[in-house]
């Protein structure tokens, strides 16, 4: 069976964060590829990840870049599979450069736009499954069992430290 799930990243130095959308899919056991794939730096690597993502098999996209963040916008630029953009959080500016770079695309080429960070890059995780959950009976009542343990977790009164 393909592997359905593109998690890239722009740099080394986002893994950090997309690691934690590596993180959710294995809780689900969903399998992915994961690749440094840079707009700037790796053009061609980009036009030939988006230009063979259709006939591979993938279903969606994970794309976390920070800064100028121009990769999940060429990514849904080159592709029709679903992109879901996570902006990374950049030092000089909180992440509000790579939210603005990802999040404004123009009419007909969209990036499905999660939160800055870490929070973020999970909900692609979780993006992800429930798109592929749609036509996966198996993976929808993991996801459904995943998500009663998150609220189950949460106590009804906060605690004093
Ligand atoms: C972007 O530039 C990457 O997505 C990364 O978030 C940022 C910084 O990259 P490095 O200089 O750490 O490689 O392309």
């Amino acid at each position: 069976m393909s592997v359905k799930v593109g998690i890239i990243m722009g740099s080394q130095s986002d893994w950090a964060t997309m690691r934690e959308a590596a993180a959710v899919l294995d809780e689900l056991g969903v399998p992915y590829e994961k690749k440094i794939v840079s707009a700037h730096r790796t053009p061609d690597r980009l036009w030939s990840y988006g230009k063979t993502a259709v006939e591979r098999g993938l279903h969606v996209i994970i794309a976390g870049a920070g800064g100028a963040a121009h990769l999940p916008g060429m990514m849904a630029s080159k592709t029709r599979v679903p992109v879901i953009g996570v902006p990374v959080q950049t030092k000089a500016l909180s992440g509000v450069d790579s939210l603005y770079s990802i999040v404004q695309m123009p009419k007909g080429f969209p990036v499905a736009t999660m939160a800055i960070g870490a929070a973020g890059a999970a909900n692609a995780g979780l993006m992800a499954a429930g798109i592929l959950a749609i036509s996966d009976p198996a993976l929808a009542v993991r996801l459904d069992a995943w998500r009663a343990a998150l609220s189950a977790s949460i106590p009804d009164e906060p605690q004093d430290d």
